[in-house]
């Protein structure tokens, strides 16, 4: 009697060594899994590159929107012309002013730093025809800081190729109004809207502005083009699209450019 009391004890040792067992390889195994997810991980971070750079995907424009184009006059008393959204955004070129740019000194106040670029690009007005005999020649950055001469896409085109070089966090942008090209840049709680005709418009935000007092900080800049660039009295003019060296934005709207020109201080 006292052995088989012994060997169901033995047996019952036996049972619960082996339980043991089972449970720490299930601690072992949940152990690696654990570890191979880690590892996973880590070589996913590691190889993948930053996740910015998804975002950053996600706003460059896709190839089906540079085929479209889109048909714009330059100038008043021109003739429309269909330009492709790629030949627009191929005209800003912030490297080509880059050596313009070093050249230059800067106090890092955007508005005064502004009007010495303006300055420094020693820019004469002279139309297409004048300069290259042809209704509409599209001069790059490069081309206008050696002939410092063009016309109204020229200036801003190269204006706005030395903005992006002088601060690449600034959102530069040139907005299209009917036969006016400008050039629109958000910094830092500051808009700065100038064009070749030494126009320059700058809205500082404060923290206190409500969206509907930011909307008509921008609506007084937009009427202020009106009321300079009419033709007729009372007529506005208005915003057709913008763009830049990676994005191209088409408004139907003064509205939506607002919307969309309120959107650049997020
Ligand atoms: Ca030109």
């Amino acid at each position: 009697m006292k052995e088989h009391i012994e060997k169901i004890k033995d047996n019952l040792k036996k049972f619960i060594e082996e339980k043991k067992v089972i449970e720490n390889a299930k601690r072992y195994w949940w152990a690696i899994l654990i570890g191979v997810l880690v590892l996973i991980y880590i070589i996913g971070f590691v190889f993948g590159g930053p996740s910015e750079e998804v975002g950053l995907k996600d706003t460059e424009i896709n190839k089906e929107e540079l085929e479209t184009s889109i048909t714009y006059i330059t100038h008043p008393g021109g003739d429309e012309t269909q330009y492709t959204v790629e030949f627009l955004m191929d005209h800003v070129i912030p490297s080509q002013t880059d050596a313009f740019i070093d050249s230059l000194t800067f106090t890092q106040n955007p508005l005064t730093d502004f009007k010495e670029i303006v300055r420094m690009m020693r820019f004469s007005k002279l139309s297409d025809k004048g300069r290259f005999g042809v209704e509409d020649y599209w001069q790059t950055p490069a081309e206008v800081l050696v002939t410092k001469e063009g016309d109204n896409e020229d200036w801003t085109n190269t204006f706005i190729s030395a903005a992006i070089s002088y601060d690449s966090s600034f959102k530069c942008y040139v907005v299209a109004f009917e036969t006016l090209l400008t050039a629109l840049c958000y910094t830092d709680n500051q808009y700065i809207w100038m064009d070749d005709d030494e126009t320059m418009h700058s809205r500082t935000i404060t923290s206190t502005d409500t969206e509907q007092a930011i909307k008509v900080k921008m609506q007084e800049m937009l009427d202020m083009y009106s009321k300079r660039y009419r033709v007729r009295a009372g007529e506005k003019l208005n915003v057709l699209f913008a763009y830049n060296n990676k994005d191209f934005v088409q408004f139907s709207n003064n509205q939506e450019f607002i919307e969309w020109a309120m959107a650049l201080s997020d």
